[in-house]
């Protein structure tokens, strides 16, 4: 360990700590702003100055600490000069935050309000014509950008896109795809884990509130949501609600109050994926069939594979994502169901994800001429547009899903987290291949923060070595497994983002490993104390294939629910 004093309090600390960490230790904050705690990326905005004994400045998140070291972190050297380095940043900052989407949640303004800084009173060289607009999901802006560098180590590092890289250097050194492309033209998922870690304006999702409202307030179109799995354990961060808290009887309430009709669970659908998917992997391990067979539901992972490794395509289920399945019933057997021509229903769909809503515009997922989903807000949007009507989740009362997808089970709950797919379509395959019940629903290999995890199970005679990914470089990992014929897997799992679906691009601002552990939590106590914890034990889904489906993987369920990708 090592000794040091930092304003004059001493503090002991391990060798390898930064002098932020050691600082932390003690409660004293110093200000950062490219600083993440979940990534490497140091020292690029110089706002964590300190001053050292010997008159010093260093950067706290990248220096490590010495022993003996004696360090002020608000000396007037240091104040001063942090508030040159703001005014540096807001001269190159496009600064009308009025008009910015982190108006109020961006770590640039926080720091300005600290340091009482209104305005920079440097030559402005911001050029705020610089927005790139080419796709569904994300929106890039370049006059808000401030070089932190956070996208592109997520970019780069977890994800192995690599749409967003460095360009240019000095004062015109930038953040942007290769070639100054827009995002559409570069291998972007749409994931928005860069969104994520952003701490500024520069990168946002396409808000999509203002469609949906115009269709509230339209008389003559019935609107419809589906809530996905990972949102309910949540948006209650953005009333003040701790992560992993189930605040779904709340949002329920609180989206009819906005005049939603009807309120619906996207866990409905994931049950009926488990029930098509399943059936498709036991075909396949039946058949001789591609495998191993790779999940489906995650967009960005679907966008991942199709622009990567198209010649692996096949192994991939031909199931849509639940989202999708909710879209294409919402537009037939819900509309013919309740008398309401497809023409009149708009289905938005509340999701924790950027790609969802790419997804919802891919020119294949429509039912006859109508599009399955019409718009979808991530949790963020959805927060937004709670508070835009003056509603506080804190002060509604619990209320239900709607008939007739108003029952889902544990097992289409966890699919918002990664292992969920795997674990839920386990109990269901296992049962239906060997017609006994299992003794423990369980599969705890399957769950956690983990990258890669393993699970075995023995399905009859079967032994089915399965694989759960989460993050596309650990997908890209596995994909290469099979590229050379060294995957020892017969079914995957991958989830685009680290954690799964609790960890999308659209959650709430914040989201560190540790929230993430906290929402993977909430998602497993929704299983836990669920009365129906298998997909194909759920009433309803079993009355949907009497009264409309038929059976699993029939030509029905192929034309509504399965799908296809582009190479
Ligand atoms: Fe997901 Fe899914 S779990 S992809 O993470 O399969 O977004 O939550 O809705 O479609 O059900 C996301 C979450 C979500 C789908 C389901």
């Amino acid at each position: 360990t090592c000794t040091l004093e930092i304003n004059n309090f001493e503090v002991t600390v391990p060798n390898d700590f930064t002098i932020l960490q050691a600082a932390k230790q003690i409660g004293i904050t110093i200000p950062t702003l490219c600083y993440h705690p979940d990534q490497k990326v140091k020292a690029n905005c110089r706002i964590c100055l300190v001053e050292n004994h010997q008159g010093k400045l260093m950067t706290a998140c990248s220096t490590q600490v010495v022993d003996g070291m004696k360090i002020k972190t608000h000396s007037k050297l240091v104040r001063e000069t942090q508030k040159g380095v703001l005014q540096l940043i807001l001269a190159n900052h496009d600064q009308n935050c009025l008009k910015c989407s982190r108006n109020g949640k961006c770590e640039l303004q926080k720091l300005c309000e600290i340091f009482n800084i209104s305005k920079t009173n440097l030559h402005e060289t911001v050029d705020c014509t610089t927005q790139d607009l080419s796709n569904h999901s994300i929106i890039r802006d370049q006059s808000k950008c401030i070089k932190c560098n956070r996208c592109v180590e997520m970019c780069q590092e977890v994800q192995t896109v690599a749409a967003l890289s460095h360009a240019h250097r000095s004062t015109n050194y930038s953040i942007t795809p290769a070639y100054n492309k827009s995002l559409a033209d570069t291998n972007c998922v749409f994931c928005g884990q860069c969104i994520s870690v952003c701490p500024v304006g520069a990168l946002r999702e396409r808000e999509e509130i203002d469609n949906v409202m115009d269709a509230i307030y339209d008389p003559n179109i019935h609107v419809i949501a589906q809530i996905a799995p990972a949102v309910r354990v949540s948006i209650g961060e953005e009333f003040g609600y701790n992560p992993g808290i189930n605040v779904e009887g709340k949002l329920i309430s609180a989206l009819k109050q906005v005049g939603f009709d009807k309120i619906f669970d996207t866990n409905f659908t994931a049950d009926l994926t488990i029930i098509e998917e399943g059936h498709e992997l036991i075909s396949r391990l039946k058949n001789n069939g591609v495998l191993p067979m790779l999940t489906s539901c995650s967009p960005g992972w679907i966008n991942f594979i199709e622009a990567l490794y198209p010649n692996l395509l096949p192994h991939l289920s031909s199931c849509k994502s639940p989202q999708q399945m909710f879209g294409a019933l919402s537009k037939s057997y819900y509309s013919s169901k309740m008398g309401i021509p497809p023409e009149k229903i708009f289905t938005v769909s509340i999701m924790p994800c950027t790609a969802k809503k790419h997804e919802a515009k891919r020119e294949e997922m429509h039912y006859n001429q109508y599009r399955e989903v019409d718009a979808v807000l991530t949790t963020r949007e959805t927060a937004k547009l709670i508070k835009s009507i003056s509603i506080s989740l804190n002060n509604l009362s619990d209320d239900n899903f709607d008939a007739p997808f108003g029952i889902s089970s544990g097992a289409g709950a966890i699919f918002g987290a990664s292992g969920g797919v795997m674990e839920a379509a386990l109990r269901s395959v296992y049962e239906i291949l060997t017609a006994k019940e299992l003794d423990n629903l369980d599969f705890t290999s399957a769950r956690g923060i983990d990258g890669i995890k393993e699970v075995t199970v023995m399905i009859g005679s079967i032994e089915l070595k399965g694989a759960v990914v989460n993050g596309l470089k650990n997908a890209r990992y596995i994909l290469e497994q099979i590229q050379s014929g060294e995957c020892p897997y017969t079914f995957i799992e991958v989830m685009c983002c680290p954690g799964g679906c609790i960890g999308g691009g659209g959650q709430p601002f914040g989201s560190t490993m540790n929230i993430r552990k906290e929402r993977i939590d909430g998602i497993y106590s929704i299983d836990k104390n669920s009365t129906i914890r298998r997909s194909h034990k759920n009433p309803l889904i079993q009355q949907l294939y009497e009264d409309f489906l038929i059976e699993p993987n029939s030509k029905k369920a192929h034309e509504l629910l399965h799908t296809f990708y582009y190479p």
